[in-house]
């Protein structure tokens, strides 16, 4: 049998010299070059073109490519029955974890105002700041949105957390459920979207959702565009309710060239790099369910199709 890796953006070298050490004798194969469709029992799959999967007859697992699931929810076309496993990784936690801290403290910082300075050749030291006075809120607690939570609560900041079910986490003060997500937002200086995207979770950071963040706020999302209505979002800003965001993710990537974010004054984006999936790090783990799927064991990080994650 063989695996497919389905990914436009992956080094095809890298991940066959990964799995020959860890799946000998398993032949690793890249869409759309798949040879014998039946042969195919797994498939590594990122933003597969639609029908892609469906098209593979023998088809016993699919593994997300990525901490989030909503790429293969797109197209309504899973071949049913086929169960799903995402990866859950270190290594992209501890980039996650990075990226919103650094966004976080470079806000609280001011890091954006003093390289203004700087170009002017001005030394304006602004008002002082205390982590602990500043609220940060975090949407999603689950593999991701908890790290960062826990290690911005370590760092002192007053922190508030949201997810779908409920969750406890030391020093967190932790909201769940739509109907908390007001009361959530409603205190916090800084909000960081870490949320898996869902269809109820899609657009969840809306003009409602804004108007009831404090005056002056400042939004971090390094989870999907789709959980942003962008015009809402440029409303907000160009209003002076929000006072910046940093933004990673975009409804649709890449960001088109005419978009009006690209030299908005209050916004600073980067290119979807908050959590990059590494060959070295996930291999391990795909390698691994693969072992288990043939031998009938359970499958690690196993995806619930009905809540999408
Ligand atoms: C992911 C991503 O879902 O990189 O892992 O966005």
């Amino acid at each position: 049998m063989a695996i497919v890796l389905i990914s436009a953006s992956q080094d095809i070298a890298q991940w066959r010299e990964s799995f020959a050490a860890l799946l000998s004798g398993v032949e690793l194969r890249h869409w759309p070059d798949i040879g014998v469709a039946d042969e195919i029992d797994m498939a590594i799959a990122w933003k597969a073109p639609e029908g892609a999967l469906k098209s593979l007859p023998n088809l016993r697992l699919i593994c997300s490519l990525g901490q989030g699931t909503d790429h293969l929810f797109r197209f309504d076309d899973l071949p049913p029955g086929v169960p799903i496993t995402r990866l859950v990784d270190d290594s992209m936690r501890r980039q996650m974890t990075a990226y919103v801290i650094a966004a976080v403290t470079r806000r609280l910082c001011r890091m954006a105002d003093y390289a203004a300075y700087q170009a002017k050749g001005e030394w304006h030291p602004l008002a002082a700041y205390d982590p602990a006075a500043a609220v940060v809120g975090v949407l999603g607690l689950g593999a991701l949105g908890r790290d960062a939570a826990e290690k911005l609560a370590g760092l002192g900041f007053e922190v508030r957390g949201w997810s779908r079910n409920p969750a406890f986490i030391p020093g967190v003060e932790c909201f769940n459920g739509k109907r908390s997500l007001a009361e959530m937002l409603g205190p916090c200086d800084m909000v960081c979207c870490l949320l898996a995207l869902t269809s109820e979770t899609l657009g969840i950071l809306d003009a409602r959702a804004f108007a009831a963040i404090k005056p002056g706020a400042y939004l971090i999302n390094s989870a999907r565009g789709g959980h942003v209505v962008e015009a809402d979002l440029l409303a907000a800003l160009d209003s002076g309710h929000l006072d910046g965001a940093t933004l990673d993710v975009f409804e649709a990537e890449p960001l088109a060239a005419d978009s009006p974010l690209w030299d908005h004054p209050k916004v600073e984006l980067t290119p979807h790099i908050s959590a990059v999936t590494m060959v070295q790090s996930c291999a391990g783990q795909i390698a691994e369910n693969y072992r288990r799927m043939t031998a009938g064991q359970p499958l690690l990080h196993v995806v619930d199709p009905d809540r999408e994650y």
